[in-house]
């Protein structure tokens, strides 16, 4: 049995349209417009394929294909949401490969003993609403639902505001749920598999991550008549905190990956001495001993830049997700059926998160990366070329009939 390559391709080309950059990338934001149609596209198709469709109270879409009566299902997974300018594949790619295994189940009639879902998690990438993996968080019983809800975007909007206008509040308990085992194909948004001339990755597990935020408190006054020495400048404060942040990574060494992705300025004028700064900060590495030893060192960068302007901040390190090393057993079946498939893999560790990190937290979970050309994702020129995908899909369909069973 394999994948229909023609069909997968045209449902990435025919779902990428829903929020396309005119440079060929894709803004979807999660819970916009854009995110609604590309939903209701997806129902559609899932219904087409002749799957049972639910919605849960975080708007995750469920789309079963039916087994023995009381089985756990096999889970597939990923998210539909992308990053500002981001790429047509981060998500939408694993959303796409695990349709076309059903699709492909239902073409030739397979009979299996544990039932196989589609799963969409909303807000995954954490672009518009935070933390990242917000609604695969509440499933696992990380993230508390309210909290969830009362997430704000940069224009105060609320998640379950957003989630109710698109017509996604569905009913159904967004709470941990058995499962046989849960599967997410990826891209690998890093260098390694195309360095290696490699088309799969066996994912053994997902770093450790931490997200913390910060807002500096300045004295905003003119930019001309006010003298050096009684400026308190929160910019400054904060350009010393971005340089700190970098230097972290740099002297702790090893894996640890430090960013500073978001800074607004207020009130941002030329001619206004910055009165308020936040900016966000991101670490990564495989090891939580070395994210302990990170963030201490990062409230003293904090503490010092800022005694150093004269100004007040708050810092919270408000998310916190634990390096995650997936089921053996499932790494096991992704491998062989990477093998089965002929394609050149190899294992590898994830250093992006995914809703299967999540999923790991409440049962047996694995991933399949593809490879991303260049190494580049969260950016309009990612891509990765069919005859990866199609490996890549043929794996996860090899490991979903060996985990789901024959009827
Ligand atoms: O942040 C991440 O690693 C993912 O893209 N949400
Ligand atoms: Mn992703
Ligand atoms: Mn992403």
């Amino acid at each position: 049995m394999k994948i229909d390559r023609s069909r997968l391709e045209r449902s990435i080309q025919d779902l990428g349209r829903i929020g396309e950059t005119a440079r060929g990338g894709l803004t979807r934001l999660a819970l916009t417009d854009d995110d609604r149609r590309a939903r209701d596209t997806m129902v559609r198709w899932m219904r087409e394929a002749g799957l049972h469709v639910t919605v849960d109270r975080m708007g995750n879409i469920f789309a079963e294909r039916a087994g023995e009566p009381g089985q756990p299902p096999v889970l597939i997974g990923s998210h539909i949401d992308s990053v500002p300018t981001g790429g047509k594949y981060d998500g939408q790619l694993g959303v796409l490969c695990g349709l076309e295994i059903l699709r492909t189940l239902g073409d030739r009639g397979a009979r299996t003993r544990h039932p196989v879902t589609l799963v969409i998690f909303t807000g995954e990438e954490g672009a518009r609403f935070q933390p990242a993996m917000i609604a695969s968080g509440v499933l696992a019983g990380k993230i508390a639902l309210e909290d969830a809800y009362n997430a704000r975007d940069r224009d105060g909007i609320r998640l379950v505001d957003e989630l109710e206008r698109i017509g996604y509040l569905g009913p159904e308990p967004c709470v941990p749920r058995a499962f046989r085992a849960y599967l997410e194909l990826h891209i690998e948004q890093g260098p390694f598999l195309e360095e290696e001339g490699r088309s799969v990755g066996v994912v053994e597990g997902i770093v450790a991550i931490a997200w913390s935020r910060l807002t500096i408190h300045g004295v905003q006054d003119h930019a001309g008549p006010t003298p050096m020495r009684i400026r308190h400048d929160a910019l400054v404060a904060a350009a010393e905190v971005v340089a700190g942040v970098r230097r972290i990574a740099s002297a702790i060494g090893g894996e640890l990956v430090t960013t500073v992705g978001r800074l607004d300025v207020s009130p941002n004028i030329p001619n206004a001495i910055p009165g308020r700064v936040s900016l966000s900060i991101d670490m990564r590495d495989p090891s939580d001993a070395t994210l302990d030893v990170a963030l201490p060192r990062l409230d003293r960068v904090v503490r010092e830049a800022c005694e150093r302007e004269g100004v007040r901040y708050e810092l919270e390190h408000y998310w916190r997700v634990p390096y995650t090393p997936f089921d053996r057993q499932v790494v096991a079946v992704v491998e062989r059926a990477a093998q089965a498939t002929g394609a050149s893999w190899r294992r590898i560790l994830s250093g992006a998160g995914h809703d299967a990190q999540y999923m790991a937290a409440i049962g047996p979970a694995g991933m399949i990366f593809v490879p991303s050309r260049d190494g580049r994702s969260h950016c309009e020129e990612e891509f990765t070329a069919i005859d990866d995908i199609e490996h890549g899909a043929n794996t996860l369909l090899g490991a979903v009939v060996e985990l789901a069973g024959r009827a």
